[in-house]
């Protein structure tokens, strides 16, 4: 049901002087510009953060210099990565959300812009090890709200987590868990799952794109959508049967980590929805829906 850009894969590591791959990117429009935070891993397996932009969507120039985050420099152990960021706007700020591969495990980290250029790191926002933080464009109940994947399950052999978390924060810094808002099905297409782009606020409910780990002979990351009551987003209103995109295109199919499609990013204007996803860890892609559809496809 998503329709895949037919220019797809829509950035590579061939945009680049000399990277391995580029992938899993967030995404804003602002004003008539589109914008994406890629992440990019250089020959030496660090990561990077580039801004891509673009009038159309899908034909996208990228920044000269990676992004820095002013401030991180004062974190007091090592990071080793910064990666798959999730931008979220409220009010007149640009928030991102992001892992980071620390000393102590993998965290979440915020920073913030008010021009999409110049970005002030907050801190680290997880005590526990947690990823896929997906803030909400709004406050609920007064409290900032966001998503997230703690690294814990009962999930057998499994070592990240397999639930999506509701967490608040009156400060955007320190957060408290509310309650778990969904969790994998085991034996099924989705039997880890995390969050993927931003929450979108529908008149049906928080419309959530995730992504769903089949855990088979090799991982299978597949991409689905569930909606959430608009006040208390730990309730799950309808949370669709079928994944609504797996691995099917040779670049999804192949590369650095197979059969990956890994949503990050989501466009909303008006009824249409454009959705960046990293395929196979290699590269960036695009697919094409409305809410319309996307909320039928909660209650298939
Ligand atoms: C997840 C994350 C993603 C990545 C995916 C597939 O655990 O690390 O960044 O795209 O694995 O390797």
């Amino acid at each position: 049901m998503l329709r895949r850009c037919s220019a797809n894969p829509i950035v590579t590591r061939n945009d680049f002087p000399a990277v391995t791959s580029v992938f899993n990117p967030g995404a804003i429009k602002i004003g008539d510009r589109y914008l994406l935070m890629l992440r990019v891993q250089l020959r030496s397996r660090e990561t990077v953060l580039y801004i891509a932009e673009s009038s159309d969507g899908v034909q996208f120039s990228i920044s000269a210099e990676p992004v820095k985050l002013h401030g991180i420099e004062s974190v007091n152990e090592r990071i080793f990565h910064v990666y798959d960021p999730r931008i979220t706007k409220i009010d007149s700020t640009y928030y991102v959300m992001f892992a980071m591969d620390t000393e102590s495990g993998c965290k979440l980290g915020l920073a913030e812009s008010s021009d999409m250029k110049e970005f002030i790191f907050k801190g680290i926002v997880s005590e526990e090890e947690n990823r896929n933080g997906v803030l909400f464009p709004e406050l609920i109940n007064g409290r900032y709200m966001r998503l997230d994947r703690p690294n814990k399950t009962d999930v057998a052999d499994v070592k990240s987590g397999s639930a999506i978390w509701l967490s608040e924060s009156e400060d955007l810094l320190n957060w408290k868990p509310v309650g778990e808002v969904a969790k994998g099905n085991l034996h099924y297409w989705d039997e880890l799952i995390g969050a993927g782009p931003p929450p979108v606020k529908t008149d049906k409910g928080w419309l959530l794109v995730y992504h769903g780990i089949a855990l088979h002979y090799q991982p299978i990351y597949q991409v689905g959508v569930m909606l959430l009551d608009l006040n208390d987003p730990t309730k799950v209103i309808a949370r669709g049967k079928y994944n609504i995109l797996e691995p099917q295109q040779m670049d999804e199919m192949v590369g650095q980590v197979p059969n990956v499609v890994f949503p990050s990013g989501m466009i909303v204007q008006d009824q249409r929805v454009m959705i960046y996803y990293g395929a196979a860890d290699t590269c960036v892609c695009m697919a094409e829906t409305t809410i319309e559809e996307l909320i039928d496809a909660c209650f298939a």
